[in-house]
């Protein structure tokens, strides 16, 4: 049963490989290329001063990095109360079954929160001038493909994902993948908090429908009121100016992709509800985020969906 159901995941997953726009148009070299590092493969950590404040991130490169090659760039954004550090445990995704090819960096937030919720320490003016910061920082420093720099999170870091590709700031990506998010900042339309520095801007949102933290329906959430994901996807989809929606349910009815056509480009604006899975990066390994929601492995691997879906896209 669950196995035919997985096939009809995989038969999918091919055909948005195949249909959607290739990320084959030539790299954009930053400044960084030809710089050597040591230690490739293991996790550092760095600070910066952005607004007048010490940030801090840490930066995973590939163990067999190659100063001349530009590589893709991930920000990984932790959910509050948290670090970098633990967002790259849970989510695995520096391992090179998931990032083999690509930078990973994992910012902390001031106070363990990201802008946007009404108990965030900075404004959300100084967080995305530190995300841009952070970018500034990096392409002086490693060889990053400009054309190919991506945000994930979860939770309140998910929700921040989303202002940042409700911002001018958003500009700099070309895909967002936000998880689980607390879309504080957006939540009154297709226009009341987002202005989208260009589209279609390419957006996959993973949640849980049985999410006590993060309402699947929207409503008062720990940090601000936050809309019902039904109604920012389609918010989303009339940003995107996306015609067709297509929506495949497996794992016996549990699953639902939903993948928009938008702008002529199948996949562009994503989403997958798993409806028995709680507040957690979702993921068919146990993990830490799965524990604190006190529920066990779920069917699909958010780390591995979030990475094909980047794959496909590159910054116009
Ligand atoms: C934050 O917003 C939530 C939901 O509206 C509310 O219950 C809570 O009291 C607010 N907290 C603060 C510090 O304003
Ligand atoms: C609680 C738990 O099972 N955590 C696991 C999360 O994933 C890492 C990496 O695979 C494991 O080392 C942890 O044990």
């Amino acid at each position: 049963m669950i196995t035919s159901h997985f096939k009809g995941v995989i038969a999918l997953a091919v055909a948005v490989v195949t249909t959607a726009a290739p990320a084959s148009s030539a790299s954009v070299a930053t400044a960084g290329c030809g710089k050597t590092h040591l230690f490739n493969g293991i996790t550092q950590y760095h600070s910066l001063t952005s607004s007048g404040r010490t940030r801090k991130y840490s930066i995973h490169l590939p163990g067999d990095y190659d100063k001349t090659a530009p590589y893709p760039l991930v920000l990984g954004f932790h959910g509050s109360s948290s670090i970098g550090f633990f967002f790259e445990v849970d989510t695995k995704m520096s391992e090179s079954r998931f990032s083999a090819n690509k930078i990973m960096v994992y910012p902390d937030g001031v106070g363990g929160a990201w802008a946007g919720a009404n108990y965030s320490q900075v404004s959300i003016n100084e967080d995305l001038q530190f995300v841009s910061d952070l970018l500034d920082e990096i392409r002086a420093g490693y060889c990053i493909d400009d054309s190919r720099i991506y945000a994930t999170g979860i939770s309140n870091g998910g929700g921040f994902v989303n202002t940042i590709a409700c911002s001018s700031v958003g500009g700099e990506f070309a895909a967002f993948a936000p998880a689980s998010g607390a879309y504080y900042t957006d939540d009154d339309g297709v226009s009341g908090g987002c202005a989208p520095a260009r589209t279609p801007l390419p957006v996959l949102e993973i949640h849980g429908g049985s999410d006590a933290s993060v309402h699947y329906d929207g409503g008062e959430g720990e940090g601000g009121t936050e809309p019902a994901i039904p109604e920012w996807l389609e918010w989303w989809a009339q940003r995107n100016g996306c015609t067709d929606e297509e929506v495949e349910d497996s794992f016996g009815g549990d699953v639902h992709h939903h993948s928009w056509t938008c702008a002529s480009t199948e996949g562009v604006l994503q989403h997958w509800k798993v409806d028995s899975m709680g507040h957690c990066w979702a993921s068919t390994e146990i993990n830490f985020s799965q524990i604190a929601a006190g529920q066990g492995p779920t069917h699909i691997q958010a780390s591995q969906i979030i990475m094909d879906f980047f794959d496909q896209f590159t910054k116009p």
